[in-house]
């Protein structure tokens, strides 16, 4: 077995259950030997979060609570990482929310409550993430957030999350300026559709998934560990000449016409 994360210690945000792609990477990562420290919001999650440790025998350095809409929660999450871990080496930023009432129908129906909040859960929360972990990551880093091709496209019911997510791919470029001195990397895996806990009840999710199973050259969907292994090299040593960049894990879908 190659050891690509051996002696990197990786914060990990945005598990909720097994489906998550977050669980996902947080596998491609401990294949390759690298340490993990994990972060939750919800009860529910860090439950599950346990359960899925136990279960795959991963041992987390830490697991700590952090709600990327707070900032006292923000500061309070990395500075229990600095002081119980110290230095880090990259943080996986897997985290999402929309008001299900805004990802259907008319995007120019959107609250402008709605809108805001899915900024500030979708695409703010990078930067937030970004400027605490910067805090420790003294021997330079990389980040890796998701994102997914409504961004760039119209895609039905995406909505409010596609203009966030638009975003986040800016936040990804304007990061990646910023922290290039420091040596800390800024980039984004955009993913095709997977079926997660966030994308349950979502109208029209079966219907793009066979659309891609149709068209994509690859003629198939992509799962976890597709998404686990690239997120994996952007992490690593392997992918340090590049930054600000968005890497898609969509089976070629996005080059189709
Ligand atoms: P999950 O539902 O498994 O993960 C979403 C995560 O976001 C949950 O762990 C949730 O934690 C977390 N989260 C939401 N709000 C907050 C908050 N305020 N503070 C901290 N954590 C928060 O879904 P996915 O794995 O699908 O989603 C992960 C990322 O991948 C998202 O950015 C999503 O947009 C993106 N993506 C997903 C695709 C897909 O098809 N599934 C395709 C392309 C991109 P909690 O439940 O504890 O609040
Ligand atoms: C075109 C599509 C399908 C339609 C849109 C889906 C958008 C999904 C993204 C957000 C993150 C979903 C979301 O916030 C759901 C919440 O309102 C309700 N769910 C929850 O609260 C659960 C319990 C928690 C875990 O979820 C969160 N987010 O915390 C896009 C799909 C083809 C691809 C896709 C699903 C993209 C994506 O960005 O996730």
């Amino acid at each position: 077995m190659s050891e690509l994360m051996k002696n990197k210690i990786i914060v990990v945000m945005g598990v909720a259950n097994e489906r998550s792609i977050a669980w996902g990477i947080a596998q491609s990562l401990h294949k390759q030997g690298a340490k993990l420290i994990f972060t939750y919001r919800k009860e529910r999650s860090f439950e599950k979060l346990k359960s899925l440790l136990e279960k795959e025998d991963v041992k987390p350095l830490l697991t700590v609570a952090c709600d990327v809409l707070d900032d006292q929660s923000l500061e309070q999450a990395f500075s229990t990482i600095k002081e119980e871990v110290g230095t880090i080496h990259g943080v996986v930023h897997s985290v999402a929310f929309a008001d299900k009432d805004e990802l259907k129908g008319e995007y120019v129906d959107t609250s402008r409550e709605g809108y805001l909040l899915a900024q500030n859960s979708s695409a703010f929360s990078l930067v937030a993430v970004a400027r605490e972990a910067k805090k420790c990551m003294d021997q330079g880093g990389s980040i890796v957030t998701q994102t997914y091709i409504g961004s760039v496209r119209v895609v039905k019911n995406y909505n409010v999350m596609g203009v966030a997510k638009a975003a986040l791919e800016a936040n990804v470029r304007y990061l990646a300026e910023d922290l290039g001195k420091y040596g800390i990397r800024v980039n984004a895996v955009s993913a095709g559709p997977i079926r997660t806990l966030a994308a349950k009840g979502v109208s029209g999710f079966n219907q793009i998934m066979s659309k891609i199973e149709e068209n994509a050259p690859l003629r198939k969907n992509v799962d976890q560990g597709e998404v686990g292994d690239a997120t994996m090299f952007l992490l690593s040593d392997l992918s340090r000449g590049v930054t600000g960049d968005i890497i898609h894990v969509d089976a070629g879908y996005h080059i189709m016409g």
